[in-house]
């Protein structure tokens, strides 16, 4: 099936809200690029119960109406890790986040991601996890009839040049870097936007003037969790503005043109003593014609930014 260039393109939205995590899915829900098929949750910035609850949320904040699905609550192999020096206890701190009025999906997340791919025709769907790998990985192993069928993987995690939850790692891929080595290694096309990428897409007083413009009950809930977040990443990270890092993914689905991405082999660090969750890129020599993975390199803030608020404008106040 060839798609038209004018269709939105579907998405399956894996997270764990998180401050970034709600852009992304506001990002997704108000774009026309994009047909959000799907949201699933997995246990990373908090727990599985946490994060899932904080989809439902945002979800009553957006009016988003599609299946909230909840998957993994621990990584495949490893301690779960979670993230409250950034997200604070709830995992999204800072908004009151008002009830849900909706149930979560009835399914597994891993089942419902299975059933949206195989529903759809070969190449329709874009699997953009935004969180530890954990759904993703388990879901290719359970049915591998997936990989060929996925139109491609578009995850926010890893970097090539410094990690942030250790050194050389960053936190989604060091929470399940198992998980990461199976996604990285299927033979699905993998677009990694790591933190080289999304520590450029900070939320600069000017972002925040546009985003606090348009008046909505989302453009305030986005200010709150930007005000949380901004807070705890001056205190930990030494941002002045925080980088927002997950709608970059959803961004790069929306519109490849919003940043640069280079061809590169990308793997994972399952061993290493210092480096485990390190996600090795070979950047040396010409970029390689033939290549299942790449990069994100270079973004460009305002069209990005713009992206955003112009997703909270079509969003609106949906009461
Ligand atoms: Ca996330």
């Amino acid at each position: 099936m060839t798609l038209e260039p004018s269709s939105p393109r579907k998405i399956v939205l894996d997270c764990d809200p998180g401050h970034d995590d709600a852009v992304a899915m506001l990002l997704a829900h108000g774009s026309p690029a994009i047909d959000l098929v799907a949201v699933t949750t997995v246990a990373g910035n908090q727990t599985l119960e946490k994060v899932t609850r904080n989809a439902l949320s945002v979800a009553e904040v957006a009016g988003i109406h599609v299946p909230i699905a909840a998957g993994c609550d621990r990584p495949l192999v490893r301690p779960r890790i979670v993230a409250p020096d950034i997200h604070g206890d709830s995992g999204m701190d800072g908004p009151v986040l008002p009830a849900p009025r909706r149930a979560v999906y009835p399914r597994h997340a891993v089942d419902l991601i299975i059933e949206t791919v195989l529903a759809a025709e070969p190449g329709e769907i874009t699997l953009v996890p935004v969180g530890p790998l954990t759904n993703i990985a388990t879901a290719a192993r359970k049915e591998p009839r997936i990989v060929p069928r996925v139109r491609e993987v578009v995850m926010m995690g890893g970097a090539f040049h410094g990690g942030n939850r250790t050194p050389t790692a960053e936190f989604n891929v060091l929470a399940d870097p198992e998980a990461a080595h199976v996604v990285l290694n299927e033979a699905w096309p993998v677009t990694m936007v790591g933190l080289d990428l999304t520590h450029q897409a900070v939320a600069t007083p000017d972002v925040r003037v546009r985003i606090a413009g348009l008046g909505t009950a989302p453009s305030r809930f986005v200010g709150e969790l930007l005000d949380f977040y901004g807070g705890t990443y001056r205190a930990t990270q030494d941002f002045p503005h925080p980088p927002v890092h997950d709608p970059c993914a959803v961004a790069y689905v929306a519109d490849p043109d919003v940043m640069t991405t280079r061809r590169a082999p990308v793997d994972v660090e399952l061993t290493g003593t210092l480096t485990t969750g390190m996600t090795v890129v070979d950047l040396r020599g010409d970029e390689p014609a033939e290549c299942r993975t790449q990069v994100a390199v270079t973004l460009d803030h305002d069209r990005f930014w713009t992206q955003v608020v112009d997703a909270l404008r079509r969003i609106g106040d949906p009461g």
